[in-house]
C-alpha cells in the first residue's frame, strides 16, 4: 500500500505543483488530499481531454510539470490531445500522468473495465508513455525516476494505480448533499410514471445501479432500460440516437458529472430532438459513484440554457411537492422536454451492477 502523502511529496519534490483531472473511484484518496488547494493549483476537468489541455497550457505559461489524474476508461478521451498536441514528435510536452487502473488482469472487474483495463498497458506504450505501476512504496523511486526524465526530454511519463492501493484516510470523507429530494423515491416515482412501452436510457455510476436496484427491489415493470455502464458523457446522444427512429417516449436519465463531459451532445439534442425525446437531468452537484467530487453544476441556469440549445419545454422539480404531476406533465410534453432534478446523493449501499449486458441490450431492443 501507498500514503497518498508519499506520492504528492514526491510530485512535490518535483516542483509538480498544478493537478487536473476527472475523479476516479480508485483515487479517491488523491482528490481528498487535493481538497483544500486553490482554484490555480487543483481544477476538476469535465473530461480527460480537457485535463490534459490544461495541463498543457499550464506548461506553456510554467514550464512546470503539470499532473493529470484520471481513471483508464477517461485515457481515451485524453487521446487526441496526448497524440495530436503533447506528443513528442508534435510539441513534446512533458506531463505526468497518474491513471486509475480498473480492469487490471489481477483485479476482478465490471466487464466494461476488463476490456479496457486489458488493454491499458498496450495503449500507453503505443503512445510512447513510459509508465511504472505503483504497488509499494518502493515504486515510487521508480516513477520518481520517470518524473525527471520528463522534465529532461520533455516526455510524458504514466503511473498506473490499482484498486486498494493508495491507504485510506483515517479521517473519513464525509459526502455532502447540496439538495434535499430522496434518490430512490424521485427515481421510483417517475418509473411508475412512464408508460409501458417507454425506453430509459441511464448514465455511468450510481444512476444506473440505483436503477437496476428499483427495478428488482419494487418490482418495477414499466418500460425498459438500457444502461450506460461506460462511454461517460454520451447518455443523451445514445437516448437521441434511439429516439430518432422509435415513437416510444425515451427517457434519458442522466448526472450532472455526464453531462457536463460532453456537453455539446446537449446542443445536438436541443436541434434534432422529435417530442418523444425526454431529458432528465438528476443534478446532485457531485460527482458521487467516484467520490463525491465536486462538479460545479449548482449554479448553472439550466433553464435559460436549455431554452437557449432549442429545448422547447424546461422543469423543474427540488422537493415531493406535486411530484407525480409534474412528472405526468414532464413525459406527456408534446415537445421534446427538459428536466432538471435537484436531487440528494444516493442513499443505498451496495447497489447492484448490472451483469449480463448482452441480455439487457436484447431484452430492450425487443418489439412490445
Ligand atoms: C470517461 C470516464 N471518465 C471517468 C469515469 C469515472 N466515473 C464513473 S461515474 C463518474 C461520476 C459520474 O458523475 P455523475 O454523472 O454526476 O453521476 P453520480 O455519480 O453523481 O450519480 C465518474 C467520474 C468514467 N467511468 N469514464
Amino acid at each position: 500500500m501507498i500514503k497518498i502523502k508519499s506520492l504528492i511529496n514526491l510530485l512535490k519534490s518535483n516542483n509538480c505543483n498544478f493537478f487536473t483531472g476527472v475523479p476516479d473511484s480508485i483515487l479517491k484518496e488523491l482528490s481528498f488530499s487535493l481538497k483544500n488547494k486553490s482554484k490555480k493549483e487543483h481544477l476538476i476537468a469535465t473530461n480527460e481531454g480537457s485535463a490534459i489541455s490544461l495541463g498543457i497550457g499550464y506548461y506553456l505559461a510554467s514550464k512546470k510539470l503539470p499532473c493529470v489524474y484520471m481513471q483508464n476508461s477517461g485515457l481515451s478521451n485524453a487521446l487526441n490531445p496526448l497524440i495530436s498536441i503533447a506528443h513528442k514528435k508534435v510539441y513534446s510536452i512533458p506531463l505526468i500522468l497518474i491513471i486509475g487502473w480498473r480492469g487490471s488482469p489481477n483485479i476482478k472487474d465490471e466487464p466494461q473495465h476488463n476490456v479496457k483495463g486489458k488493454i491499458t498497458k498496450e495503449l500507453l506504450k503505443l503512445l510512447n508513455i513510459n509508465f511504472t505501476i505503483l504497488r509499494h512504496n518502493r515504486d515510487l523511486k521508480k516513477f520518481n525516476k520517470l518524473i525527471k526524465s520528463a522534465k529532461k526530454n520533455k516526455s510524458i511519463v504514466a503511473c498506473l494505480i490499482e484498486r486498494g492501493t493508495l491507504e485510506k484516510n483515517k479521517k473519513k470523507s464525509v459526502s455532502r448533499d447540496y439538495y434535499k429530494l430522496d434518490k430512490e423515491f424521485f427515481l421510483k416515482s417517475l418509473i411508475e410514471n412512464i408508460p409501458k412501452k417507454s425506453r430509459i436510457i441511464s448514465s455511468t455510476g450510481y444512476n444506473s445501479r440505483e436503477l437496476l436496484y428499483l427495478r428488482k427491489n419494487y418490482s418495477l415493470s414499466k418500460g425498459k432500460d438500457f444502461y450506460m455502464v461506460g462511454g461517460m458523457g454520451h447518455t443523451s446522444s445514445v437516448a437521441l440516437g434511439y429516439s430518432l427512429s422509435t415513437k416510444k417516449k425515451v427517457i434519458c436519465i442522466d448526472g450532472d458529472g455526464s453531462f457536463l463531459m460532453h456537453l455539446g451532445s446537449i446542443k445536438t439534442a436541443g436541434n434534432f430532438s422529435k417530442d418523444n425525446f425526454k431529458y432528465v437531468l438528476l443534478n446532485n452537484n457531485t460527482h458521487n459513484s467516484v467520490g463525491s467530487q465536486n462538479t460545479y453544476a449548482d449554479n448553472i441556469n439550466f433553464e435559460k440554457f436549455t431554452k437557449a440549445l432549442g429545448f422547447k419545454k424546461f422543469y423543474s422539480i427540488k422537493n415531493k411537492k406535486n411530484l407525480k404531476n409534474k412528472i405526468k406533465k414532464f413525459i406527456s410534453e408534446k415537445s421534446a422536454s427538459f428536466l432538471e432534478v435537484k436531487i440528494a446523493n444516493s442513499k443505498i449501499k451496495n447497489l447492484p451492477r448490472p451483469k449480463n449486458l448482452i441480455k439487457i441490450k436484447n431484452e430492450f431492443m425487443k418489439n412490445d
